[in-house]
């Protein structure tokens, strides 16, 4: 529910910091504690360097006010968000499983029964996004997670817009360049379709273990995203190569889900067939994989580099954009 500027509202100071799952040029994530549950309580705590939002999303972004409005069973929910002088805080659910892509990167790639559970999630999550007008534009591995029984759940709306309704009218461009949609690329304008280029994307890493059109050199990838045949392994089905072939395909309009049908026209493709739909939003499908989880506050599914970081938090720093109070940044959800 929401509860702008309803006191008595909650500051960092009812979160207690227990590690360190992820760092950025954002700021960085911990899990938290909530001190008046008693200490079951527990969530991810993202921290965004104002200055950072400032530069690189000109105050709209990494803002509640997308979050807020947006509830699903396949999207991170944000509980709380309050400021200090200089950062800005998403108090958010916490998904113990880690990133997907910690668990691909673990099983090199994965079978076409776990590929498809994933995709089906994070389709439906996608499409209900679009429901509500907002492009994700931001699908890369290191923004899905797993919660506890091995669901996927979409996170970090920092590059999200809200308000597009076709194919052609946002025209910022940003994104990892291997989930770009190659029309991001070009910075033509894109709509919705964009997403369904990077599911595709998504799904053809986890079958193959990399992106399409892999190479490290950017400017070739570039270059290969905008006119290169994509090779497709000889494992890979003829239904799960015709998925892809339909979601990777260059042309919004003559893409899979770029019709005015959206997510629906994904849904019916043929490697979907099997598919409970209903059963599937309702979370009644048993997930592929539960990740191990040996207790509430248990990490072991985040990279060690993070989570044996020091907390040290500090508020210390003058770089322009400490100070700005951001309007309507304070949420309380429950
Ligand atoms: C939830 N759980 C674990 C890590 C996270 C990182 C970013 C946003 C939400 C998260």
């Amino acid at each position: 529910m929401l509860c702008l500027h309803f006191p008595p509202l909650l500051s960092k100071d009812d979160f207690e910091s227990l590690r360190v799952l992820g760092k950025g040029s954002y700021g960085k994530v911990f899990l938290v504690r909530h001190k008046d549950t008693g200490g079951d309580k527990l969530y991810a705590m993202k921290m965004l360097r104002k200055e950072h939002v400032l530069n690189r999303w000109r105050l709209k972004l990494g803002d509640p006010e997308v979050l807020e409005h947006v509830s699903h069973p396949f999207i991170v929910s944000l509980h709380y968000a309050f400021q200090t002088p200089k950062k800005l805080y998403l108090v958010l659910d916490y998904c113990p499983g880690g990133e997907l892509f910690f668990h691909l990167s673990r099983a090199g790639r994965f079978s076409e029964g776990r590929t498809r559970f994933y995709t089906c999630e994070l389709l439906l999550a996608l499409e209900y996004l679009h429901s509500l007008n907002i492009i994700f534009r931001d699908l890369k591995p290191e923004n899905v997670l797993l919660d506890e029984h091995g669901h996927a759940k979409l996170t970090d709306f920092g590059l999200s817009k809200e308000g597009i309704c076709d194919n052609f009218s946002a025209r910022t461009m940003c994104g990892t360049p291997e989930y770009l949609a190659p029309e991001l690329l070009d910075s033509k304008g894109h709509g919705k379709a964009v997403d369904w280029y990077s599911l595709g994307a998504l799904a053809y890493e986890m079958l193959t273990g990399l992106p399409p059109y892999y190479t490290q050199d950017r400017n070739l990838l570039f270059d290969r995203i905008r006119r290169a045949q994509l090779q497709y392994p000889q494992y890979i089905s003829a239904v799960a190569k015709a998925l892809l072939q339909g979601l990777l395909t260059r042309q919004p309009e003559s893409r899979l889900g770029g019709g005015p049908e959206d997510g629906a026209e994904v849904r019916a493709h043929s490697f979907f067939a099997t598919v409970d739909w209903q059963a599937l939003y309702q979370r009644v499908v048993t997930p592929p994989f539960k990740p191990k989880v040996a207790g509430a506050g248990d990490v072991s599914n985040f990279e060690k580099e993070f989570v044996d970081m020091p907390l040290g938090v500090s508020e210390a720093d003058g770089r322009p954009g400490a100070g700005v109070h951001f309007d309507g940044f304070t949420y309380q959800g429950e």
